[in-house]
């Protein structure tokens, strides 16, 4: 009687239970999911600003026994959602998805996040990256205000594969692209006293990141990071231009600006156009000024002297007060002065 009597308790107890079973596995189901990526990365292949292109690897949560997959979404931050990009169910393994090439970057959008979720909904707090946007431009757009892909002053480029063709101290120098495109638009001056150049060489392939500037008329960047590709020495071959045609106000003095150039035959006809200041500066055939930001030709030309050949970067920089700025060539060395 007793026995029995403990059947009917026990199994009172265990209906209980298995019709109180139910319900809780469903409660349980209803929590949002806890764990979340182990990991996310992204590298943008797309070369051009406002696009990106890649794939962006999700490293799957340690645990994913409480979440179906996750959502990855375009962040305003690193927790604000700017739009859903994917579901991607889980697989028990890390997971990739592939923004295809030319993908736009929408106004506001930086981040990329990654959201658990499951059948009760998403994590309220995601994996987060910010997005690094790569924008390369070559020196030919950079300096061509005409170019299509021209960027605005202040806008951060990279450039890449430029050679060296005159260094500066140890915190400026000129780069140019290899001869592809033929020279107009091809050179640049690249500053920045905060960055040590360190072992730069003449002819060096280099890689560069920095901020495009118009510095009174002179296009240069301000580096922010440099990359030796090839330590090697690549030769430009200077362009042999009309010293008449790059003087201040020639019609390709802008074309050249930065450009490896060369005169031929050209003779002094003004030995010392700031008179009676001194800046260093002589005048040659057709006005073209010849300066001593790189290297100072000594003795002092006088007028008459004539010269074979100068070879040098074409600059345009501020002289005085009295003439202001002028388009000047800028010989490296003694080997470019031919005599
Ligand atoms: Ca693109
Ligand atoms: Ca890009
Ligand atoms: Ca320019
Ligand atoms: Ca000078």
């Amino acid at each position: 009687m007793k026995s029995k009597a403990l059947t009917i308790i026990l199994t009172i107890f265990l209906s209980l239970i298995f019709t109180g079973c139910p319900d809780s596995t469903v409660s349980d189901s209803n929590l949002l999911p806890v764990n979340r990526a182990s990991r996310l990365s992204f590298t943008d292949m797309d070369r051009n600003p406002g696009e990106l292109g890649g794939s962006i690897s999700i490293g799957k949560a340690d645990d994913e026994s409480d979440l179906t997959g996750y959502y990855l979404y375009w962040g305003i931050d690193s927790r604000i959602k700017g739009g859903l990009i994917a579901e991607i169910q889980k697989t028990g393994s890390d997971l990739t998805f592939s923004i295809s090439e030319n993908t736009a970057i929408s106004p506001g959008v930086g981040f990329f996040l990654v959201f658990s979720n499951n059948d009760a909904g998403e994590m309220d707090i995601p994996v987060s990256m910010e997005i690094e946007d790569i924008a390369f431009f070559s020196v030919f757009e950079i300096q061509d205000l005409s170019s299509p892909d021209h960027p605005e002053e202040n806008t951060n480029v990279e450039i890449d594969e430029v050679i060296v063709t005159a260094i500066k101290g140890n915190d400026s120098f000129w780069v140019q692209e290899p001869e592809i495109n033929g020279y107009p638009y091809s050179g640049i001056f690249i500053y920045n006293p905060g960055v040590n150049i360190g072992s730069l060489t003449v002819g060096n392939t280099i890689t560069i990141k920095g901020e495009y500037k118009e510095y009174f008329g002179l296009s240069e960047i301000s580096l922010e990071e440099l990359v030796i590709v090839n330590s090697g020495t690549s030769t430009i071959t200077p362009l042999v231009v009309d010293p008449a045609n790059v003087a201040t106000g020639g019609i390709n003095a802008e074309k050249y600006e930065g450009v490896l150039v060369k005169i031929e035959t050209v003779a002094v006809i003004d030995a010392n156009p700031e008179d009676p200041l001194d800046e260093n500066e002589f005048m040659v055939t057709d006005h073209l000024r010849i300066d001593d930001e790189l290297y100072l030709i000594d003795p002092d030309p006088v007028v008459d002297d004539t010269f074979t050949s100068i070879t040098g970067i074409l600059t345009y920089t501020y002289t005085s007060s009295a003439s202001g700025s002028h388009s000047k060539l800028l010989p490296r060395s003694e080997s470019d002065v031919v005599k």
